[in-house]
């Protein structure tokens, strides 16, 4: 079993059980380590607060990641409670509802800017709060899709920002190699998330999806959890600027 007892991990984008973050944040707790968890708002806080107390040792914190000001105090919070650093997981996206449908010409110029800024640009802030935490090396985890490299109707100006997130991954990878922090993207197949409920065609995505994909199934949190602590552990120590497909194969298809 991999084993990252006195590993600190913080992870961003916990809204409610069926999170990505949250299938991640019990990987690592299961593996050892502590965990600080964040939330959104304080609209969000009771719900993530009840699941953060359901794993023991772990510390709900709130931050904005828009908001430079809110990711300097939770930093200071971070070094102050902990110290030290060596996992962030980075498994939020946002874009305004109405670019994520119609016509994707009609994609808004703030549209575009707020996508991109939430969805991209916060992986920048944050790798930047939190490396000099890092001093024992380290691994920068986010998420993307699939949508990054082909078209997946309705996902839009979504899919302009998870190809640019792909290369800032790449990007900070190259960065920071010589600090011994690695950063890479899991790719997931479509989940049931609150980010996905939204979509009208999602129950018809997910049927195509695991009619087409070689396992013939979806895949879940807890899937996209297992591959985030091997990236988080020793067994990636050579891996970093890659996107990582849990996806049950589905991008391998051409047909
Ligand atoms: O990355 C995502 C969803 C991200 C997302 C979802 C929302 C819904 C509510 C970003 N911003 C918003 N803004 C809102 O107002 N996915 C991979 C899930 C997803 O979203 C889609 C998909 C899939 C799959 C949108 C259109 C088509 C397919």
């Amino acid at each position: 079993m991999i084993d990252l007892a006195g590993k600190t991990a913080v992870v961003f984008g916990l809204a409610n059980k069926r999170s990505i973050a949250w299938g991640i944040a019990q990987k690592l707790h299961q593996a050892g380590a502590t965990l600080a968890i964040c939330y959104q708002n304080e609209r969000m806080r009771a719900e993530a607060e009840d699941l953060i107390h359901e794993l023991p040792g772990a510390s709900g914190f709130q931050c904005d990641v828009s908001n430079d000001v809110e990711i300097e105090a939770l930093f200071a919070a971070l070094q102050e409670k902990y110290a030290k650093l060596h996992v962030l997981v980075h498994a939020v996206a946002y874009a305004p509802a109405e670019d994520l449908r119609g016509e994707f010409i009609n994609t808004s110029r703030e549209g575009f800017r707020i996508a991109h800024e939430v969805s991209v640009y916060s992986l920048i802030a944050l790798s930047r709060a939190a490396a000099p935490l890092m001093t024992e090396g380290g691994s920068i985890i986010t998420l993307s899709y699939y949508a990054a490299e082909k078209v997946v109707p309705n996902y839009n100006v979504m899919a302009l920002a998870k190809a640019s997130l792909e290369s800032t991954v790449r990007y900070l990878a190259w960065n920071l190699g010589p600090k011994n922090i690695r950063v890479n993207a899991i790719s997931a197949g479509p989940i049931k998330t609150l980010a996905a409920r939204g979509i009208g065609a999602l129950g018809e995505m997910l049927k195509a999806h695991a009619d087409r994909a070689p396992l013939h199934r979806n895949v879940d949190q807890l899937e996209v959890g297992g591959t985030a602590l091997y990236l988080a552990s020793e067994l990636a120590s050579a891996v970093t600027g890659e996107t990582l497909y849990v996806d049950c194969g589905y991008n391998i298809m051409g047909f």
